[in-house]
Order: C-alpha cells, then sequence, then structure tokens
C-alpha cells in the first residue's frame, strides 16, 4: 500500500463527485475530447450518449469506491445474491435520478445542443434476462443499494442478451441481440481478476502423512473467469453497490502446445470454445432444456463467485465456522445451486474442514427462493452427462444424499416410499439430479414469490420436504418492484403530481407515503390532472404504435394490455380469443348497439421461447386477428388489435403507464406472483386477472372493487382437469363461435391453428374453456365501468394510493430481516 507520506497527494488530487451542471459539462466535454477523441464538430447523438454515461460513470465509480471501502472496514455481513438473470433495462436515466443529477444533466447537455430524451434513446437494453425472474432480480439489486444494505449480484455477462424479436408475416423471426457494439459504458473490465475454473476430468483419492483421506479433481479442462463490475447506484444514498458479471476466456497457456506445434486452426478453435461459455443467454422461460452448455455456464458462474467470496472471507483471517455470520448467499431458483456443492467441495476438500462442520456452514449460509411450480420449469440434470462434467461435486452429491436419506429413514423408519420420493437422485432411466431439492437440502430457508405461490409449494412440489424438516423452513416472501424505475422512471408526471400531495418525493423511499393521495380520489381537480396524465401516456404510446404498425388509434378508447412472455399458462390464447368474441359481436351489433358500445385498443407484447411451437402460434394468431380487424370498415374505432414487436424493459416503460386494463389471466395456481400486475396498478392501471399469484395480495391491498377478478380458484383446478381428462366436457358456445370463425378461415388459412384449437377442445389444461364464460363477464364489466369517467378514475387512484406493500424495498427488508440476518450500513 502508499507509504503515509504519500497519501497526502492522493487525498489533494482525489476525484471527487461532480455537483453542479458546469461541473458535469466540463466532464463531458473532456470525455468527448479524449475517451472518444472527437470534437464538437463530429459529435452526435451517440457519442454525447457516450460521454455523457462516462461523466456519469465516473460520479458513480467515486461513490461505488467510498462504499466497498465503508463496508470492508465495516466488515459486516453481507448479501450475495446469485441469479443466472439480470434484465436491467437502460441504466442511464436510472443512474441519473439514483445519484440526484438528473436536473444538472439534463439542462447541462441541452445547453451543449442536445436533448436528453435523444440521448437517453442512444442506450441498448441491458436485456440479460427473460422475464419476471430476471427483472426481479434488477429491481432487488436496486432496492438492495436503496436501503442500505451491503450486497453484490453475481451473474454471467453474456455477449448477446435475450434475442430481438421481429414480426414477418405475422410470425416470431428472432436475431441476436450484440448489446456490446459500442462497448459498455456502464461496466467495468477487472482484467486482473481472474479465476481458473475446471471441468471434466477425473477424481481419485488417497491418504495423507496424517492418515486422512484426500479427495482430488483433477486433469480436466481449463477456462478463466474474468469479472465485469457494473456500480449498482441507490437511490438518495450514497451506498452504491456491485454486480459482478464473469465472462469466460481461454485460460493463458490456452492450448500452447497445439499453438507451437504449428495448428493453430485448432488451437483457436479451442480458444473460441472457451468464449462460448458466457456468450448467450438460454431464451427460455419457465422452461428446463437440459443442455451440457447450460450446466457448463451454471458451474462457471457459481464456481468463479464462491471463489471470489471464499477468497474475501479468508482476508478476515476468521475460523470458517464464522462464514455464515459474514456471508448470506441467496439461490434465484435452481440455476446456481450448484453453489451448496461447490462450497462443500471448497471446504473439505481444498480447506481441510471436517464434513459435518463443513455442511454446517453451507446450510446456514444459502437461501433459496422458488420462482415456479411448473413439472416443465424444474431442473433436473441426467447424472451420465453431470458425473462427466463434474466428477467431483457427483460424488459430493451422492454424500450429502446419503446422508440426508440416512436422516430421513430414522425419523420415518416405516415409510418406505418416502425415500424415493424425496431422494435427491430420481431412479428414472437415466437417474436424474433433481436441483430443486438439493437446493432445498442445502438452505436453511426456501421461500416462495406471493401467498398463495409459497402455500402451494408446501402442499404440492415440497409437501414432503415440510413433513421433514417442518414448516419453519418454508416462508413466503411477497415479490415487488422498484418505484425508482416503474413509477419515476416510466412516469414522470404522475410522480410529479403524486408529489404535490404527499409534499415530497420521498413515496419513491417509501412507498406506503402513497396513502397520502387517497383522500383525493374524489377530488375533481386532482382527477382531472390524473385524467390527463393517463391521456398523454396514452399518447405517447400511441405514437410508439403509430412509428411501429403504421396506425393510428384513438386515444380515448379503452387501453387493455397484456405484455409478458407468451406461455400456454399465462393464456394469451384467451385474450385473443375473447377479442375474436368481441369483433363477431361488433359485426354484428345496430349502428345504435354500436354507439353504446365501448371502443377498445387491445395491445399485445411478448416473446416465445424459440422452440416454443404453441406459443408461437398464439402469436401468429393474434396478428392475423390483427390484420382483419384493423382493416375492417365495419368496426372503424371501436376495436383495434396490435402485436407490439420485440417487448422489453424500455418498451415496457412506455406502455405500462399507458393501460387502461392490464391482462394477468394465468390459470389459477400457475402464475407463482408475477410483477408486472404490481407496475400497471403503481401506474393507475386497472387489473383483469384471475385469482392467481400477486393479484390475490393486490386485491387484499387496493380493495376487491378496484380490480375485475374472474375465474376458477386454485382449489378447483385439479378436479376440472380430471374431468376432462376422464369424461366429455362440453366446449364453451362462445368459444365454439370463436373457433367456428377461425376455421372457417376468417383469419386465413385454418389449419395453422389446428393444434392450438384442440389444445382447448381436447384435454384443455389450462381451462380456457372452462374459464371463459367468467373471462366474458368480467370483460363485459369492464366495458360498463369504463363509461362511468368519475368512478373510474376515483378507483385509478385509491389503487395506487394502496401500492406501497409491493415495493421492492419492502420484499429486500424481508429477505434481510428472515432469511439473510443483515443489517443496513449507512454512508454518513
Ligand atoms: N419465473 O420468470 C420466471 N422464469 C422462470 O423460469 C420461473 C419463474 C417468474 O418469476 C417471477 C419472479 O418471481 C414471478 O413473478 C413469475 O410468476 C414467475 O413466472
Amino acid at each position: 500500500s502508499i507509504p503515509s507520506e504519500s497519501r497526502q497527494v492522493w487525498q489533494k488530487f482525489g476525484v471527487k463527485e461532480f455537483g453542479g451542471k458546469e461541473e458535469f459539462q466540463q466532464e463531458f466535454i473532456r470525455h468527448v475530447e479524449t475517451t472518444l477523441a472527437r470534437s464538437m464538430y463530429n459529435c452526435d447523438d451517440l457519442a454525447a450518449y457516450q460521454a455523457a454515461s462516462q461523466a456519469i460513470r465516473d460520479r458513480l465509480i467515486v461513490a461505488w469506491n467510498k462504499t466497498q471501502q465503508k463496508h470492508t472496514t465495516k466488515d459486516r455481513k453481507r448479501v450475495y445474491y446469485l441469479s443466472l438473470e439480470f434484465l436491467m433495462g437502460r441504466a442511464m436515466d436510472n443512474a441519473m435520478l439514483n445519484a440526484g443529477i438528473k436536473d444538472i444533466t439534463k439542462s447541462g447537455v441541452a445547453d451543449l445542443g442536445f436533448k436528453i430524451e435523444d440521448l437517453l434513446e442512444q442506450e441498448p437494453d441491458a436485456a440479460l434476462g427473460n422475464g419476471g425472474l430476471g427483472r426481479l432480480a434488477a429491481c432487488f439489486i436496486d432496492s438492495i443499494a436503496s436501503t442500505n444494505y451491503p450486497g453484490w449480484g453475481y451473474g454471467l455477462r453474456y455477449q448477446y442478451g435475450i434475442f430481438k424479436q421481429r414480426i414477418v408475416d405475422g410470425y416470431q423471426v428472432e436475431s441476436p441481440d450484440y448489446w456490446l457494439t459500442f462497448s459498455n459504458p456502464w461496466e467495468i473490465p477487472r482484467y486482473e481478476i481472474q479465476i481458473d475454473i475446471m471441468f471434466y476430468g477425473y477424481t481419485r483419492k488417497y491418504t495423507n502423512d496424517d492418515g486422512k483421506v484426500v479427495h482430488v479433481w483433477e486433469g480436466g479442462e481449463q477456462v478463466q473467469a474474468v469479472a465485469y463490475d457494473v456500480p449498482v447506484p441507490g437511490y438518495g444514498t450514497e451506498t452504491t453497490n456491485n454486480l459482478r458479471l464473469w465472462a469466460s476466456k481461454p485460460t493463458r497457456e490456452f492450448d500452447f502446445e497445439k499453438f507451437n506445434a504449428g495448428d493453430y486452426e485448432s488451437s483457436v478453435r479451442e480458444s473460441q470454445k472457451a468464449e462460448t461459455i458466457s456468450a448467450v443467454l438460454y431464451p427460455n422461460d419457465n422452461f428446463y432444456s437440459g443442455k451440457e452448455l447450460r450446466l457448463k455456464q451454471q458451474y462457471f458462474w457459481v464456481a468463479a463467485s464462491l471463489n471470489d467470496i471464499v477468497r474475501r472471507f479468508k482476508k478476515t483471517h476468521r475460523p470458517w465456522k464464522e462464514f455464515p455470520d459474514q456471508v448470506a448467499i441467496q439461490l434465484n431458483d435452481t440455476h446456481p445451486t450448484l453453489a451448496v456443492v461447490e462450497l462443500q467441495r471448497i471446504l473439505i476438500d481444498m480447506e481441510g474442514v471436517e464434513w459435518d462442520a463443513a455442511w454446517n456452514i453451507v446450510t446456514n449460509t444459502f437461501g433459496y427462493t422458488n420462482h415456479t411450480v411448473l413439472p416443465e420449469a424444474l431442473e433436473k440434470w441426467p447424472v451420465p452427462l453431470f458425473t462427466n462434467l463434474l466428477p467431483r461435486h457427483m460424488e459430493i452429491i451422492y454424500e450429502i444424499n446419503l446422508f440426508f436419506l440416512q436422516k430421513v429413514e430414522k425419523m420415518f423408519p416405516k415409510e418406505r416410499d418416502l425415500l424415493g420420493r424425496v431422494s435427491i437422485i430420481e431412479e428414472s432411466s437415466p437417474q436424474q439430479v433433481r436441483m430443486a431439492y438439493l437446493a432445498i437440502i442445502g438452505s436453511h430457508k426456501v421461500n416462495g414469490v406471493a401467498e398463495l405461490h409459497s402455500e402451494l409449494i408446501k402442499t404440492t412440489i415440497f409437501k414432503d420436504f415440510v413433513t421433514i424438516y417442518g414448516p419453519d423452513k418454508f416462508m413466503n416472501v411477497t415479490n415487488g418492484i422498484t418505484p425508482r424505475r416503474w413509477l419515476h422512471q416510466a412516469n414522470p408526471k404522475l410522480c410529479d403530481l403524486i408529489a404535490s400531495k404527499v409534499g415530497s418525493y420521498d413515496f419513491l423511499k417509501d412507498l406506503n407515503l402513497l396513502k397520502k393521495i387517497e383522500p383525493f380520489a374524489h377530488d375533481p381537480k386532482f382527477q382531472d390532472e390524473w385524467v390527463t396524465i393517463k391521456k398523454f401516456n396514452k399518447a405517447r404510446l400511441a405514437a410508439h404504435i403509430k412509428q411501429s404498425n403504421g396506425y393510428d388509434v384513438n386515444v380515448n378508447a379503452l387501453f387493455d394490455v397484456q405484455v409478458k412472455r407468451i406461455h400456454e399458462y399465462k393464456r394469451q390464447q384467451m385474450n385473443i380469443f375473447g377479442v375474436i368474441h368481441r369483433y363477431l359481436s361488433i359485426k354484428a351489433m345496430t349502428e345504435e348497439e354500436k354507439k353504446e358500445a365501448t371502443p377498445r385498443v387491445c395491445i399485445f407484447g411478448g416473446k416465445s421461447a424459440p422452440g416454443y411451437y404453441m406459443a408461437k402460434t398464439i402469436i401468429k394468431l393474434i396478428n392475423a386477428v390483427s390484420e382483419v380487424v384493423n382493416a375492417d370498415t365495419d368496426v372503424g374505432d371501436l376495436l383495434k388489435v396490435f402485436f407490439i414487436a420485440d417487448y422489453n424493459v424500455s418498451k415496457a416503460e412506455i406502455i405500462v403507464p399507458a393501460s387502461d386494463i392490464s391482462q394477468h389471466i394465468s390459470t389459477a395456481g400457475t402464475e407463482a406472483s408475477g410483477t408486472s400486475n404490481m407496475k400497471f396498478v403503481l401506474n393507475g392501471g386497472l387489473i383483469l386477472g384471475t385469482v392467481d399469484g400477486a393479484n390475490i395480495e393486490i386485491t387484499r391491498e387496493v380493495g376487491e372493487n378496484n380490480i375485475f377478478l374472474f375465474g376458477h380458484l386454485a382449489e378447483s383446478v385439479e378436479d376440472l382437469r380430471h374431468k376432462h381428462r376422464f369424461s366429455d366436457v362440453p366446449l364453451d358456445p362462445n368459444l365454439e363461435k370463436v373457433f367456428n370463425a377461425i376455421e372457417i378461415g376468417t383469419f386465413g388459412d385454418p389449419n395453422i391453428y389446428v393444434s392450438l384449437i384442440s389444445s382447448v377442445t381436447g384435454s384443455d389444461y389450462y381451462l380456457v374453456s372452462d374459464d371463459f364464460q367468467s373471462y366474458l363477464d368480467a370483460q363485459k364489466l369492464v366495458d360498463q365501468d369504463f363509461k362511468n369517467k368519475d368512478t373510474w378514475v376515483s378507483r385509478s387512484i385509491t389503487a395506487v394510493a394502496n401500492m406501497g406493500f409491493f415495493s421492492s424495498d419492502r420484499a429486500i427488508d424481508e429477505y434481510a430481516e428472515s432469511i439473510w440476518n443483515i443489517e443496513p450500513i449507512a454512508m454518513d
């Protein structure tokens, strides 16, 4: 370290955070002229965005350094959030807001000849996630920083995020999302942090001089993990945490021999293979696909992260048993479950800790969050594949399983079937490693993400584990969203209006303060302003639709939105069948009836996994209906249908504030929580939804008069499915009409939709027919209620006033208190 006599010089010239507009401008120009090697004569919007973000980034780095120093000297317990997905979206607007420099940068760039909005548009989304799970991780790290908890995120630095979606001839077409073309100003490469990671090879054991059996894993392929740090600024605090993303590189010695022997090509090929590991995000949501490369990604990321965490712990020279007092690790779904095994391996094989002591440390360190009960999403790795890639880990899993099953057998000696049911190894052919079971056994707490979901995991997929461990190991932490991005950034006007009544912007930190607007729910002036802002947001979306889909839309129509990943369980098919039903009804209306009808704009958006045939068919049907309906002059303004291509975080920021109604209509019991439901209500839209996931708690908070619920309850789902399997359940008559219209070719070639229709007329696993009448009834009520403008707006205001519970700050406080056992560190 620097000798004390030199430190003065360091301190004298230490970089300070810029405070005012002029300092920002100075930094901006410095970056244009030096970092970018340009000048005022060739500075376009892209260069201006880059210079501005460099200036802001420098400021974040100063705060980041202070925070990390503080956290290191305070030496308190940290949380590490392990997530294979961080769906961050754009960084610049958020960084300006959280650092409190939005006004100075806005007016700063204006003086220099730029509009801040144009610069923000230059930034590509950091789309390192698929949907809800990845966006939750992004909200969580924002909240961890904003509430001053010491915590890091660990993920992968994919070179390709979620694919870009185009619609060609009504079908989804994917293209790669190479988001790093113009380099990424928000990351700090840490080329000096390189960690060797091994795959394949073999294991061997021997007895050492002390008579101890030692296990070694050797002879495998090596790759290197390089760290890229992304500063995560908290809102209204200096706390700036770290998101560390790993990229894979060939090791330094990579095939040096081959290279020297002149086999240049194959040497290069091998080195490219190493980089492939972190190259691309798997585009599946709520679906497990057992590819070896995916398991490689998981181990690569987990091993690098644990190596890093352990290295940091070892610097404190504490005994191993204190590890869980310093470190909490949260497993975001089962994707990082190998971390359980890797920590056990480090402790017993590398650090010489005894098995039981090590296992105690491991289980006290980890917490596991489950995000789905869908069977097709649960990870199970074939034992042969696993053994080949990670032979030592497989041995350790067998050992963990053995000790666990011995314990279970002792507790329940008469329950012979139980052992097979809870074994980490499924006795199929080939055998499979059940990752969720390993995660439960390796953690001290397991949580679901909304009340219903947390009950369901206890009574269905993890029932036996509740019998074994007792109910206290299982808990609920209802998801939340960050009000910084999902209120301030997406809807600045609504935010200002709310602030005028709350008296400050403090509700962005304590969302319960929204309650203060409730007394104004019936205030005509406040209502007027509320409505004006909704119209403004609808016009903003209308402009986007005009640009992307080429149509003018009527902003006085009811905007009805369903945007999320396309999935049969989320039931976009039910929505589009409902739209067809509406279309047929309009066609049958008299002119008088038409005058009474409520005009609607139905907006869809979302990506399908590239290999998901049924989801792709649903997209095609939406687009086919859109084409027919929008061109039908009988219909006019009464109905318009749009599919907005390439739904992502940035588009959500435009779409969410513009909804009157949003749909969250999963088959009861299938959507673990949902988080876009929270975003829509927070922005003054009402929900049309099923009694599922967080819809239930939203109803509790906002009141059942302020939400449109319909459909069968989760408790009836099994019975209904059983009926479909074993008897002839008649198809809903309105749905039959819809299917007839499709089958006679109203929306083009009916052959395209045969399997979609028979998924409903057959076993109807997602109960579309069972819920259809109730859905249409709820839609009718929406049409009626929307006509009564005063009641509608007061319901909207009341709903927003009661959304405080759904801040991710609240969720993080719950995790911190009941799972991580960590405390905030104030940055004074
Ligand atoms: N979820 O986005 C995903 N991907 C998965 O593979 C499994 C679950 C979603 O996680 C969200 C965050 O907890 C939930 O709100 C959502 O219901 C769930 O589908």
